[in-house]
Formats: C-alpha cells, sequence, structure tokens
C-alpha cells in the first residue's frame, strides 16, 4: 500500500492470509499456508496491494499492519458474530445449500441480519483503503454481498468476485430466502468467477428468472448500462512448489519413513480433507471395509490412511459427521484389524505441507471421492507430487476437478459397489496404465497452475469497462 493509505489492488476474502503465532512459541503472525496467497503475493506487491480480512479471533481490534511485506487490513467479529455470519449463515446455510443440500440447510433472520452486517463492514472497509479507480477483487460465499455494496460506495472501482465453491442450480438456490439479495450482491462486480461453466450458466439463468435483467451467453445487462461477466476460472495449486517440495531429500526420506512405519504395505491408500459432510469420507472408509471384510483386500498389505483436518468444530454437523466417521473407523478397524495391522489409520490434525507432500509420495491410491466440491486441490496436488508419473488418483465425478482431470478413476461417490470396484482397478492397474494417465493429467495441472488461474481472471477484469479504472501492473519479475 502507498504512503496515503491507498491501494490499487485490494483483495477482500474472509481470512487474512497470516495465522497468529501462540504467545509460547514467541507470539507474531505466520503466512497461512495456501496457493491463493502465493499467487497473489506477486501482483500484490507489484501494485500497492492490500488484503483484508478476518484475522480468526474475537479477542482485540486489531490495526493495519504489514507483515512479509504484505498490507493486512484486519476486520474485526465479535464472537456473536463468529456465530451468527460465520458458523451460522456462511457455514449452517450457503455452504449446504450451495453442495447440492448434502446436509440439511437452516434458515434463520438473525443469521442473514449478521451476514448483511458483516458484509457491510467489509465493504466499507475496502472503500476506505482502494485507491481511486483501483480493482478490488472480492473471495467466496462469506462475502457475496459486498460487490454491490462496495459499487454503492465507490462507482469509480473495478470490482471482480471469485466463488470458490459450487453455484447450485435453481432449484435450490430458490429455497434461499434472501435470494434476490444474494444474486443483487453479487451484480455489484464487473467479472463474476465461478469454479465451472455449469455455476456460471446456474447463475445467469436466476439472474434472468429472478431478477429479471436481460442476459446473452456470459453477459448480463444492467439498466443502468453496466454489464456483468459471469463465467467459470478454474482455480488451481502452485504446480512447480509442490513438485519442488516432493523432490526433496527430506520428502523423499519421510515417504520411505511413512511406509515403513505402516508395515510396508503393498497397496497404501490416502485421503485427505477437511474433516466436512460434502468429502465422501464415510463412503469411501465404508467401500475399504468392505473390500477387507469380503476378502478382495488383506490387511496384511493393505492400508487406508485418513487425514481429516480439523474444521469448523462448533457447527452442529460437523459435530455429528466427525461422530460418524469415529463410529465407523472403530467399528471397521474393530471387526478387521488385527494387532498392529488396523485397516484404517485415522488422523484428526493438520500436518505441516511437507508432511501432506511425503504422504502423497507415499500413497500408491489416492481417494477423493466429495459428494459436492468447487474444485478439489487435494487431487491437483497429488499429481503435482508424483514427478514419477505413478501412483493412481480415484475422484469423484463431482468434485470440479473432475472436468480437467479425466484420466482419474472417476467414481460416484453414492454408488458404494461401484466405488468398491474402482478402488480395486486403481490397486490392480498396471504400472503402464497409471503412468498413461499420470502423464496427461500432470501436463494438465502444470500448464495451468495457479497463477495461470490468478492472471486471467485479473486480465478479464481489466477487459471490462476498459475505459474505466487503472490497468493493473503485472507483476515483477513474472
Ligand atoms: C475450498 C473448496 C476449492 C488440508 N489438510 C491439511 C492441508 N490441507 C490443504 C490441502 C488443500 C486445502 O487444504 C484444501 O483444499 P480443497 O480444495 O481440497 O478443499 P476446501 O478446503 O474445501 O476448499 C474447494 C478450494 O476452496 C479452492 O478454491 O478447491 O472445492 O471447497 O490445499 O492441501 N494443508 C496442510 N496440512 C493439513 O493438514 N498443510
Amino acid at each position: 500500500m502507498s504512503a496515503s493509505g491507498q491501494a490499487d489492488l485490494v483483495i477482500v476474502a474472509n481470512r487474512l492470509p497470516v495465522d497468529r503465532v501462540p504467545e509460547a512459541e514467541g507470539g507474531g503472525w505466520r503466512p497461512s499456508p495456501g496457493g491463493l496467497v502465493s499467487a497473489l503475493e506477486p501482483v500484490l506487491r507489484a501494485n500497492d496491494g492490500a488484503w483484508i480480512g478476518w484475522p480468526g479471533d474475537t479477542e482485540e481490534e486489531l490495526e493495519p499492519f504489514v507483515e512479509n511485506d504484505m498490507s493486512l487490513v484486519p476486520v474485526h467479529l465479535t464472537a456473536q458474530e463468529v456465530e451468527e455470519f460465520y458458523e451460522g449463515f456462511s457455514n449452517g446455510t450457503l455452504w449446504p445449500l450451495y453442495h447440492d443440500v448434502v446436509a440439511k440447510p437452516r434458515f434463520h433472520r438473525e443469521w442473514w441480519d449478521s451476514y448483511v452486517t458483516v458484509n457491510r463492514r467489509f465493504a466499507a472497509k475496502a472503500a476506505d483503503v482502494a485507491a481511486k479507480d483501483a480493482t478490488v477483487w472480492v473471495h467466496d460465499y462469506q462475502l457475496q454481498l459486498v460487490p454491490q455494496m462496495l459499487r454503492e460506495l465507490r462507482p469509480d472501482l473495478r470490482i471482480g468476485f471469485y466463488l470458490h465453491i459450487p453455484f447450485p442450480p435453481g432449484e435450490l438456490f430458490q429455497q434461499l430466502p434472501w435470494r434476490r439479495q444474494i444474486l443483487e450482491g453479487l451484480l455489484g462486480a464487473d467479472v463474476v468467477g465461478f469454479q465451472l461453466p455449469g455455476g456460471a450458466q446456474n447463475f445467469i439463468r436466476l439472474v434472468r428468472q429472478r431478477v429479471g435483467h436481460k442476459t446473452h451467453r456470459d453477459l448480463v445487462y444492467l439498466p443502468d448500462d453496466r454489464t456483468v461477466r459471469a463465467a467459470a476460472y478454474p482455480i488451481s495449486i502452485d504446480a512447480a512448489g509442490y513438485e519442488k517440495l516432493a523432490r526433496s531429500d527430506a520428502v523423499d526420506e519421510r515417504a520411505a519413513e511413512i511406509r515403513e512405519a505402516l508395515g510396508n504395505p503393498s497397496k497404501l491408500f490416502l485421503g485427505v480433507d477437511r474433516l466436512d459432510y460434502t468429502k465422501g469420507i464415510i463412503a469411501r472408509l465404508r467401500a475399504f471395509g468392505e473390500l477387507v471384510a469380503d476378502g478382495e483386500l488383506d490387511v496384511e498389505d493393505a492400508i487406508f490412511v485418513q487425514v481429516a483436518t480439523p474444521s469448523r468444530e462448533r457447527v452442529e454437523q460437523y459435530i455429528l459427521i466427525r461422530e460418524e466417521i469415529e463410529q465407523l473407523v472403530g467399528r471397521v478397524n474393530g471387526d478387521l484389524g488385527r494387532i498392529g495391522r488396523p485397516a484404517i489409520s485415522y488422523l484428526h490434525t493438520s500436518y505441516p505441507r511437507e508432511e501432506m507432500a511425503a504422504l502423497y509420495r507415499a500413497a500408491d491410491v489416492m481417494v477423493v471421492t466429495p459428494y459436492r466440491d468447487g474444485m478439489n486441490l487435494v487431487a491437483k496436488e497429488y499429481v503435482a507430487c508424483r514427478y514419477d508419473d505413478d501412483g493412481a488418483l480415484v475422484l469423484s465425478e463431482f468434485a470440479g476437478a473432475a472436468n480437467e482431470l479425466r484420466q482419474a478413476w472417476l467414481v460416484n461417490p453414492y454408488d458404494i459397489n461401484g466405488l468398491k470396484q474402482t478402488l480395486l482397478d486403481a490397486s490392480r492397474s498396471t504400472a503402464k496404465e497409471r503412468t498413461r494417465r499420470m502423464r496427461a493429467m500432470r501436463k494438465t495441472v502444470v500448464e495451468n497452475d495457479v497463477n495461470a488461474w490468478a492472471a486471467s481472471f485479473l486480465e478479464e477484469l481489466s477487459q471490462v469497462r476498459e475505459s474505466h479504472g487503472k490497468p493493473l501492473r503485472p507483476a515483477r519479475g513474472s
């Protein structure tokens, strides 16, 4: 950000890209891991950028600060807002509704009121921080009202919005009592980005039917002569960064250690997810357990490692799904495990990136079976780490990643028999078959990395209203 406190590029996301370091470990902040931050860092630096977000706790009201050369602007939330805006409306209403109602969305008017209040606060902060004619990029389902609120405050800005999760078909979206407000909120942006073309089409159709605007292909024509573009920009990962990590000696050694600690199984199946009911963890563990019970797999030489990273732990449906998963793991291991040979090794914890890369390197079969997922970065990370062109990816048809990773072993996670068969096919595939598939997928992931994603979205945003707004400067050195 320049000395005047005005940024030419502003990222607005629910969370700041840093986590607090506990006092016992020296305090301060550390960058939170993630492709989004690394993709946006260079372009933020080149454009006196700022990042607006919630710091993750409700304690003090923090002033803007600089961390790792990035200007960070905290938005304060009270404990009640965390409950109503974040855990309530964002994760108890929108998250299940947008994921095909895999769990029942709950509609509470006080949650909505809090969502409006908090969105307004984010919009006001962005209006303060953005320089004249700046570009503002708003992220995800927690902040869908920000584009319109911000446009009212600052009509000079170029505003982009990106939705990281699916945008549902009208039949589901229409349940939302505040459907019109959400559509109008998003229409404040110049470009609304989705993971898949289907999400963009759902949005365009709803805008036509519910709000009554004229549309043509990916454009919406507003009465004030503004046009809004709604299109797909599939997100990706820092593929080169993952590959570099995977090639390091430390990760290589750790991968061997992991296999050793598990008794050198001939088939190591792996699942890595936030512990979320959309991810299909139960389906894959049931399928695996049945294969062991049927005698198709043997715990002497096959194991399923499931990492389930703690997530949204105070939301009721997350408490329930955790109990369900843990009961299932207990039952499968109790029924089918032998001394020193559990069928499932279940880890409810989060690991550093190096450990994740080592797990990806160690796994023979990566199992990604969400019932619905915007993209699923884990699938792409696995592919990026397999520079040896080996390893089998079993991937749900309902993950956005299935659109690009066509050579994976694709499955319908609702079909347990189909899932069982696919797990067997993948685990019994020949090296030649795995190489053929992995090579093709690696090409896709390497050519379409997160930098290409960010550049294509920002490029599109710079094209709209060309006469309007300052052009962004390209990232230095890229
Ligand atoms: C949302 C959308 C979309 C997980 N456990 C650990 C850890 N992770 C990392 C993974 C991966 C990320 O978290 C999870 O990303 P996913 O894409 O798989 O899923 P969501 O969290 O649901 O993300 C999704 C994404 O946004 C981006 O637009 O793809 O569809 O739902 O990067 O590696 N990382 C570390 N330790 C862990 O224990 N270090």
